[in-house]
């Protein structure tokens, strides 16, 4: 890369990556920052160090015709764009220390009129909070700086087509802020951009996933009464949504991603008196997980009355959501966990058709273990099961309707 670049991409992850991929498609000379040597060594060969269709092509010509570059460092541009990891600390609490890092790291580089934008997901305040931290350290610059927050909400496997046509919100700490980000992201995205404040966009990032959060709750939840009730839950969801104004959610064993089951928290940390449902709806999801361990822990002693043995079981799935092979915060991997914890005995078959190999679980091919199984518990309703044909004779946990009609 020759030219001066435009555009500094703090965080080359999972968004960073093919945001910086698409503007440098676009012909703006982007340097991209990552604090992972191993990450910027391979961007540079043209290569991607993450699983997203697409993506891969569009590194390799950005970075062969020279607008896409990676370093460890920031250089100076005209944009910022802050795409860094928020975590959690203990008791839940979200850790802001990459944004600050990110933004610490580019302070120097600040000029009158540059364009500094957050995407991380940020608890509220955030995008403010950096400003603050900005101008206390660069008093000259106060009020010359453009800053905004625009999150993204695209869904991991179709990143590179979401994020050029979704929608998008856009909130800067002032309406000419808003303004001149608007300008940034209309270059690249063909989705409709909305203009708010920061703080409303911090939290319309928050509230999307807390909103779908919830929803699954409640279908957990009614998955839960159906149980006691000896009612077929998918059955009871078919027939409410037949209502023109009714429109539930699937339950599953419980929920994962490395966003829904995250983001709430957010809001919840910051205000917990007041959001009672979403932290109620993260308690329901959890203890969903949970639930489904104890319904196999009951199933094997049951089958150990009956037949006076042990029963061998097969676990179905271990990815956080349908065909993919993400594990990250998988209710799927803890319910396995949990089952191999309480263990006694027992042979069990770990199944997971979308990985090869896993360094903690011995796999086994999902119609071997279906077909060997007393007891074929269902975590993940990945499109394999469904053509699978049990004997009678099995006991079947289907937690996430597989088999629903
Ligand atoms: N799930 C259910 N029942 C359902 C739907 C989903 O139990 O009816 C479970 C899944 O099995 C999974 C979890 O919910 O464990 C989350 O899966 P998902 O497909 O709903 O969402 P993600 O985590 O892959 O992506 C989400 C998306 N957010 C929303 O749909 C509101 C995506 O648009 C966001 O960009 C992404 O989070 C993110 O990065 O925030």
């Amino acid at each position: 890369m020759n030219k001066k670049p435009q555009v500094v991409m703090i965080g080359l992850g999972y968004i960073g990556l093919p945001t910086a991929a698409l503007i440098a498609q676009n012909k703006t000379y982007v340097h991209g920052v990552d604090i992972n040597s191993k990450v910027v060594e391979t961007i540079n060969a043209g290569k991607i160090h993450i699983v997203e269709p697409e993506l891969d092509l569009a590194v390799a010509s950005a970075v062969k015709n020279g607008y896409l570059k990676a370093d460890t460092v920031p250089v100076e541009a005209n944009t910022y764009l802050i795409v860094v990891p928020t975590p959690f600390k203990a008791k839940n609490e979200p850790d802001i220390s990459f944004v600050e890092s990110a933004t610490k790291a580019i302070l120097p580089l600040l000029k009158k009129d540059d364009l500094y934008i957050i995407e991380s997901t940020s608890p509220i305040g955030t995008t403010e909070k950096m400003m603050q931290l900005i101008y206390s350290e660069r008093p000259e610059l106060e009020g010359m700086l453009n800053i905004a927050y625009c999150p993204e909400r695209v869904l991991p496997g179709n990143v590179m087509y979401e994020l050029v046509h979704n929608d998008r919100v856009i909130g800067g700490v002032d309406e000419e802020s808003t303004e001149k980000a608007l300008s940034f992201y209309k270059q690249f995205i063909k989705g409709d951009l909305h203009r708010t404040n920061a703080r409303t966009a911090e939290m319309c990032k928050l509230v999307e996933n807390s909103s779908r959060d919830v929803q699954i709750a409640f279908a957990n939840e009614l998955s839960l009464i159906c149980d006691k009730a000896g009612i077929n839950v998918w059955e009871l969801i078919e027939l409410a949504n037949k209502h023109p104004r009714v429109n539930i959610l699937q339950p599953g064993c419980g929920v994962g991603g490395h966003c829904i089951a995250v983001d709430p928290y957010f809001i919840v940390a910051d205000y917990p008196m007041e959001s009672k449902i979403i932290g109620k709806a993260r308690e329901i999801n959890n203890y969903k997980s949970f639930w489904c361990a104890e319904k196999v822990q009951t199933a094997k002693l049951e089958f150990e009355l009956a037949h006076g043995r042990k029963p061998s079981v097969a676990i179905m799935g271990l990815a956080f959501k349908p065909n993919i092979d993400d594990l990250r915060e998988s209710p799927a991997k803890y319910i396995a966990q949990k089952i191999l914890q309480n263990a006694n005995n027992e042979k069990h078959y770990i199944v997971e058709p979308n990985i090869d190999v896993h360094n903690i679980f011995k796999l086994t091919d999902y119609t071997e273990a279906a077909k060997n199984a007393d007891i074929v518990v269902f975590l993940v309703a990945h499109d394999e099961f469904k053509a699978l044909e049990l004997n009678e004779d099995k006991i079947v946990l289907d937690f996430c309707g597989v088999f629903r009609k």
